[in-house]
């Protein structure tokens, strides 16, 4: 399977207008695709074909990108470059990438209905798509964000990083502990999970906003511009890492320890995530 041009097919299903255009040039700009790998690699994990959750990956991707869309937005971080090229708004306008950003994260849940799976199953994983994405996941995370003031600490930037970024890198692994028929308890240790993994992805973008350069990087560092407060900020250089590389291990530790599950994969992307540089 060619994740790329899954991609592609699911935007050619859509009635031809510059909003589709733009949802296309953001949408096949070359991210590192992380959220998909995650569920294909848990599915197999439970020895589950990865077919099976194609569509939800493609809805991961659509409500990521829509996400990045408009946080680029001149009222958010106000950015110019993202996955290496001019942001949506600079490439079309800002009513386009508005729009654009709508129709990828609505798109994403007309792939998910569209999934050849039980309907009980099918029904959990939108409900933790929306969930995750919502007002009480990743919305949140970035209402807490706009929200920063002088009076932030480290604990409150966790909680911004954990709905921020956390909430949709445990929605893969929720949904395949879901489609691999997993009871709910073990749904939420995934998530839990999928926190420690936010967190340290997190941690690691503060570091390398720091380390890299936005050509490098793909992307402008507002964080800076914008006078932010990160990891790095509150907590210096070295302890930033040094927290980066303690949750990194925390999370394939317990992957490794989760019953029934072949974690040897997972484990390896995680710790090629580790390692990235953009
Ligand atoms: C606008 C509702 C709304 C939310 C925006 C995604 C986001 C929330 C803000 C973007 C800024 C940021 C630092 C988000 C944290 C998550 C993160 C590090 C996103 C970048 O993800 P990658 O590195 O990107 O997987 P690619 O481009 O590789 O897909």
């Amino acid at each position: 399977m060619n994740f790329e041009e899954e991609l592609n097919r699911a935007i050619d299903q859509i009635t031809d207008s510059r909003t589709r255009e733009a949802m296309r040039y953001s949408l096949l700009a070359g991210g590192k695709r992380i959220r998909p790998s995650l569920l294909f690699l848990a599915l197999k994990g439970y020895g589950k074909d990865e077919a099976e959750g194609l569509p939800f990956a493609i809805a991961l991707e659509m409500i990521h990108t829509y996400s990045l869309i408009h946080d680029d937005l001149p009222a958010m971080d106000n950015d110019d470059l993202r996955r290496g090229r001019p942001t949506c708004h600079r490439q079309f306008d800002e009513a386009t990438a508005i729009l654009a950003g709508d129709g990828l994260l609505t798109y994403a849940f007309t792939m998910a209905s569209g999934a050849d799976v039980p309907a009980e199953k099918k029904v959990k994983c939108i409900s933790i798509l929306a969930e995750m994405a919502g007002p009480d996941g990743m919305v949140y995370g970035q209402t807490l964000d706009m929200a920063e003031d002088s009076t932030y600490d480290f604990e409150a930037l966790k909680k911004v990083h954990k709905y921020k970024t956390g909430c949709l890198l445990s929605a893969p692994l929720m949904m395949a502990a879901v489609l691999a028929d997993q009871e709910d308890a073990v749904v939420e240790h995934w998530h839990e999970i999928g926190d420690t993994i936010g967190l340290a992805f997190q941690v690691q973008d503060d570091i390398l906003d720091v380390l890299e350069t936005p050509e490098q990087l793909g992307k402008s560092n507002s964080d800076e511009r914008n006078e932010k407060v990160t990891s790095v900020s509150l907590l210096g250089l070295d302890k930033a890492e040094q927290l980066m590389d303690s949750l990194y291990e925390e999370s394939e530790k317990e992957i490794e320890e989760v019953r029934g599950f072949e974690g040897k994969e997972l484990v390896d992307l995680i710790q090629g995530i580790a390692t990235r540089k953009k």
